[in-house]
């Protein structure tokens, strides 16, 4: 790779393609050390957990999204070398002249009503299109269908050296869980109670009240946003480092969470709260149990100096609500210039659940990427070893 170009991952290479209604998603990761042992379960629990959720709309009766592993395993270990995945679109078969890779001599009906909010407008823009359906296909969240089943491969490495991420859903519109995470609730705990949540939230009351607000906006034909909690704990010190900007963990895990199709918001720990508060109530006191330093607060989140510091990174993002409305906002034909009402197709009216899965996904792929940096080996058994001799926690 060019020197000079920067990239957020250092040592894990990843990239996906597909559109939303093309034959299906492929991808590509290299870097992941040989001997881990996976199976396509493996991956298609977590693409699974990914369609689930309230407020999705018809396109999620008709994926069973599974993953074929096409490279980079053999009797069930990987080799060291790339792995690629291939997930299928079952939509396809109702797109197949639409999407059609050949030219076709069926009359394809273009869509110039660019929706406020959606990459519709910029992208044709950009590209000189005519029709938003070349935009809308790849900026579609279908996308991130592949990077769950990419990273799901990373959550397999991670949990082998004692690392787990999980997350629950916060808020859904107006909405707010304010209970914590009950204490010694593990990660992988905390997947358990929030996967059984249709609105991933594990608190019963709030969990109703945001169930009703997705009911609403559905029958105001409008949508939804929300927040979503995601924690990693078992990380030991020095993930990342001080020493230059994109090398600091916390931007390294800014950037692969602000590419999450309509994620507008990060806290890092405390986050905005801190902004408020004297340094005296934010920052963390640091203590000695005898044998291992202890902290009595975890306001910075996991990382200091854009560092682990081996407490929990916990980690709050805000997605927006989805731009498609059935009851769409005003807009112009890009055609004709006509004030006409926004596109409106089948959709989603909340997403919060499932951009939840999403956004532990890309913590994984960074967290497995800093622990390739600072402890390498070219074998699962190699990195166990390098971290057997010199992790600190
Ligand atoms: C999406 C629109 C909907 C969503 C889709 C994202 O799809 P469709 O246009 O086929 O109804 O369901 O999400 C997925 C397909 C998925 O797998 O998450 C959009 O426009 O972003």
């Amino acid at each position: 790779m060019n020197v000079w170009v920067q990239n957020m991952l250092k040592k894990i290479t990843f990239l996906t393609a597909g559109e939303s209604h093309g034959r299906g998603l492929v991808g590509i990761i290299d870097g992941i050390p040989s001997g881990l042992q996976l199976s396509e379960h493996d991956i298609n629990t977590d693409l699974a957990r990914r369609q689930m959720g309230y407020g999705r709309g018809g396109r999620m009766k008709i994926e069973v999204d599974k993953s074929e592993i096409w490279s980079g395993v053999r009797h069930g270990k990987t080799l060291g070398s790339p792995i690629s995945l291939l997930i299928h679109n079952n939509d396809w078969e109702n797109w197949s002249q639409k999407m059609s890779v050949e030219p076709t001599n069926e009359e394809i009906k273009k869509i110039t009503l660019p929706r406020p909010g959606h990459a519709d407008l910029a992208g044709v823009q950009k590209y000189g299109y005519d029709d938003i359906r070349n935009v809308l296909e790849r900026s579609s969240a279908r996308e991130t269908t592949m990077r769950v089943g990419l990273a799901s491969i990373c959550r397999k490495l991670l949990l082998e050296t004692g690392v787990e991420v999980g997350s629950r859903v916060v808020q859904i519109h107006n909405i707010v869980d304010e209970s914590p995470i009950p204490e010694n609730l593990s990660p992988s705990k905390l997947n358990e109670l929030s996967d059984e949540s249709p609105v991933r939230c594990i608190n019963k009351e709030v969990e109703e009240k945001m169930m009703f607000a997705i009911d609403e906006a559905k029958k105001e034909g409008d949508s939804v946003g929300g927040v979503v909690e995601v924690i990693a704990t078992g990380l030991p010190f020095g993930l990342g480092a001080h020493t230059q900007w994109d090398k600091k963990l916390h931007s390294r895990i800014s950037a692969a969470m602000m590419s999450i199709n309509a994620f507008k918001g990060i806290e890092i720990g405390a986050g905005f709260s801190g902004a408020s508060k004297p340094g005296s109530e934010v920052h963390d006191e640091i203590g000695w149990d005898n044998e291992k330093y202890i902290r009595y607060s975890n306001n910075a989140g996991g990382i200091e100096g854009g560092m682990s510091n081996a407490q929990p990174i916990t980690l709050r993002l805000a997605m927006k609500p989805i731009p498609t409305l059935i009851k769409p906002l005003r807009s112009v034909d890009i055609a004709t210039k006509e004030l006409k009402d926004a596109h409106k197709e089948r959709t989603d009216v909340c997403a919060v659940p499932a951009a939840a899965i999403i956004a532990e996904s890309m913590l994984c792929l960074v967290l497995v990427d800093a622990l390739m940096e600072k402890f390498g080996g070219d074998s699962m058994d190699q990195l166990k070893e390098h971290m057997a001799a010199t992790a600190k926690y």
